[in-house]
This record gives C-alpha cells, sequence and structure tokens, in this order.
C-alpha cells in the first residue's frame, strides 16, 4: 500500500519487509565499526537520537556545526561502506515513488529508545535537493511529524511501523519534520528500540 502524504511525499507500507532479514545482521556489523553515539548540537544540546552512519560520507553535529564527513570522528576512520541491499532497498524504494535514479552517498542511521525524539527541523546540509530522501522504519513504531514550510505551520501525524518507507522529494523536500518522543514497546526482532536508515545523497 502506497500513501501519498503531499504532492511528492510518498508513504510505503511495510515496503522493507523483504529485505529486514538480510538488514539486520549488516547493522550489526555498522556499529560494531562505529558505534551509536549521541552527538552534540551547535548550541550545546545531547541530542536524544543515537546516532551512526555507513556509506562514502556520514551526517555528524558538534559544537562547530552540522556537517557530512568521510571520517567517522570516533575513530578517525572511514565510515563503514553501505551494503549493496541497503543501495538496492533505498533505489527500489525511490522508484517506486517517481525518483528513478537516486544514487545515495549517505545513510544516516538513527536509534530511538523510550522517550527519544526528533524536534522539528529540515534537512538542509546536502547539496542537492533536487535528490529525494529515502527513509525505513525498523523496530517499534514512532510517531512522525509532517510539517510545512515553516515551522509553525501545523503538522500532520503519520504513524510509521516496522518495514515502513517513506519517501519525500521535490516540493517536499524541504518540508520541517520531526518524531514525537517514542512510547514504550517491544518488538519481536528488535526489542525496545526503533532503528531508522535515511539515505541522502549528500554530495
Ligand atoms: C520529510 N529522521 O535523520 S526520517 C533525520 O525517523 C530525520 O529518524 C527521522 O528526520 C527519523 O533527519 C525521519 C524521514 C524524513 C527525512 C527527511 C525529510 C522525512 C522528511 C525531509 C523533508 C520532509
Ligand atoms: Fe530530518
Amino acid at each position: 500500500r502506497q500513501q501519498q502524504l503531499a504532492q511528492d511525499a510518498f508513504v510505503l507500507r511495510a515496503f522493507a519487509t523483504p529485505y529486514v532479514a538480510q538488514l539486520l545482521p549488516l547493522l550489526e556489523t555498522i556499529q560494531q565499526a562505529s558505534p551509536f553515539r549521541h552527538l552534540v548540537t551547535p548550541g550545546g544540546f545531547r541530542m536524544s537520537v543515537a546516532m551512526t552512519c555507513c556509506g562514502a560520507l556520514g551526517w555528524t553535529s558538534d559544537r562547530r556545526g552540522y556537517r557530512y564527513s568521510a571520517i567517522d570522528p570516533d575513530n578517525g576512520r572511514n565510515w563503514p561502506a553501505m551494503p549493496d541491499i541497503f543501495l538496492l532497498l533505498a533505489q527500489a524504494a525511490a522508484a517506486q515513488a517517481g525518483f528513478d535514479g537516486f544514487l545515495p552517498d549517505a545513510c544516516l542511521i538513527n536509534r530511538y529508545q523510550p522517550g527519544t525524539r526528533l524536534t522539528l527541523h529540515q534537512d538542509k546540509d546536502e547539496q542537492d535537493y533536487a535528490a529525494p530522501i529515502v527513509s525505513v522504519s525498523l523496530g517499534i513504531p514512532a510517531m512522525f511529524l509532517f510539517g510545512g514550510h515553516e515551522r509553525s505551520d501545523k503538522a500532520a501525524r503519520v504513524p510509521l511501523f516496522h518495514g515502513d518507507v517513506v519517501v519525500w522529494g521535490g516540493v517536499d523536500r524541504l518540508r520541517y519534520h520531526g518524531v514525537l518522543p517514542l512510547k514504550e514497546a517491544e518488538h519481536p526482532l528488535l526489542g525496545g528500540q526503533r532503528i531508522n536508515l535515511t539515505f541522502r545523497k549528500a554530495a
């Protein structure tokens, strides 16, 4: 089932389900090389989401700002490579939503635990706003906030479940969005957490 949130924004329910068994062991390997960490914002706040990355570029933040970097600042090495199956999933989802030829170079991996949230923000650290963003939800459910082009615009609430994929691009690429504080729950494969993969073309 495909739900259209706006002109260029789509929820593909359970699209990632056939990939999950292959994704989980790869996520394990990635986090062994580059463990989840709580980044600090330029304003000095510790993010409640824990993050890691794979791919040629990874998103990171510290007191100096937000940026994409080829190097994991915690270990001085390149981020783990993006597994082929991650890329295939992101490309298949993008194509399903009408974005052919998506070639992400960055996969941000967010880990949410009960109480974790992501306040309304825009994704604008990427060079090329023409490329879409693909987001894969795994584990316990979250309530996603789908806002407008001003922070003050009223945001719609969209529940996201294990296996759901969201694709955003075009005129909806710079919408404000966020995640409400996660409610306590248990997922048979992932336990009491939610993992979100966000594929982007950063460079
Ligand atoms: C809507 N992550 O990492 S991904 C983020 O569930 C982030 O972890 C959320 O927002 C999460 O920056 C949501 C979905 C998403 C990503 C980019 C968007 C939604 C978007 C850009 C425009 C509109
Ligand atoms: Fe975002």
